[in-house]
């Protein structure tokens, strides 16, 4: 005997009311997947026929989540570990992964959206949300025009609907699809992956602002968002700075590169132990590690010290570094 299995498909009219009007419950139903409607075309020209494709009803979601949420707690009380049942699925969640919520100086975080125990997963569209005075999106494709964020692994075959960060406004929006054939994804898996890296001192948080799961027919998938934080600190003085003279008359800085650094202020000053001020005599802008003081040195009336700060971004600066400095001396002659 041969089973045949037909998807039935989910039809919704549009509810009229005496004064002909469409109710609200129909127009909510048909502007369910906005992201997903250049994708629903492309589908259409492929010929699927899927009549139903953005059409699908949200689940009972809270109902979903509070039985879970109630087997955790029964299964905690009784201190026993056992898998959850298979007739009550795990609530699919949204989260932000990290392995540190803290930047440290010119260092970047890698942030994932992860997407955890998900069934028939399709495409996904997520928004999120950053303080643009604290952090920036490091470009993921520098060969794309705008700013991307890392594909994950969770979804193959995919088509961008949307990848976009936004460091003026803060705003991170990536929609994605698989394409057919490509089956569903089931499980756990990183959606796609953000660099941060430290733009001022400070703390942000990360805040979903949207999110859309959705299965192959274009249903919603329900899933809970949560957010996270992150923490940035400046970068500690460097230790590395020499001096040197490459002719009579020039003082050379040297030093070794800080990762991630957007420059390095050179202050001078005539007094051995100053305290460097803003603004700086001079800038280098990385990856430069070398400066010339041209006319420095050779005065011996004046000398000449330094120290220098690593910046992450114009308003991330290091503590001050080592002290080095030049020294004139004059040789008189003495009596013969
Ligand atoms: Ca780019």
């Amino acid at each position: 005997m041969k089973l045949e299995h037909f998807p039935i498909p989910f039809t919704k009219r549009p509810k009229l009311d005496v004064s002909g009007n469409v109710s609200s419950e129909a127009q909510k139903t048909t502007s369910f997947f906005t992201f997903l409607e250049s994708l629903a075309a492309i589908r259409r020209r492929q010929g699927m026929n899927n009549r139903h494709l953005f059409g699908g009803r949200r689940g009972p979601i809270g109902f979903r989540i509070i039985v879970a949420a109630l087997m955790l707690i029964v299964v905690s009380s009784l201190g026993v570990v056992t898998a959850a049942s298979p007739t009550v699925p795990e609530a699919t969640t949204i989260t932000l992964y990290h392995s540190s919520t803290s930047i440290a100086g010119c260092d970047a975080v890698d942030v994932e959206i992860r997407i955890n125990d998900v069934s028939d997963l399709y495409g996904a569209d997520v928004r999120l949300s950053f303080d643009p005075n604290i952090v920036e999106v490091v470009d993921a494709d520098p060969n794309t025009a705008g700013i991307q964020i890392a594909d994950g692994n969770l979804l193959q075959n995919i088509l961008t609907a949307k990848n976009e960060a936004d460091n003026a406004t803060g705003a991170i929006w990536y929609a994605v699809t698989q394409l057919n054939p490509q089956p569903p994804a089931n499980g756990s898996g990183i959606l796609a992956t953000i660099r941060f890296r430290s733009k001022n001192v400070g703390a942000t948080n990360l805040t979903f602002t949207f999110t859309q799961l959705a299965n192959r027919n274009g249903e919603e998938i329900p899933a809970t968002a949560l957010g996270g934080d992150i923490t940035t600190s400046p970068p500690a003085g460097m230790t590395s700075v020499d001096i040197s003279m490459p002719n009579a008359v020039t003082a050379r800085l040297t030093w070794s590169v800080v990762a991630g650094a957007a420059f390095y202020n050179i202050y001078r000053d005539s007094a051995p132990y100053f305290s460097p001020t803003p603004p700086p005599h001079d800038a280098v802008n990385a990856p430069g590690a070398t400066y010339d003081d041209a006319g420095a040195v050779g005065d011996w009336n004046v000398n000449h010290y330094y120290v220098l700060t690593v910046a992450c971004s114009p308003n991330i600066e290091g503590d001050i570094s080592n002290r080095v400095g030049e020294f004139d001396f004059k040789l008189l002659p003495g009596a013969p």
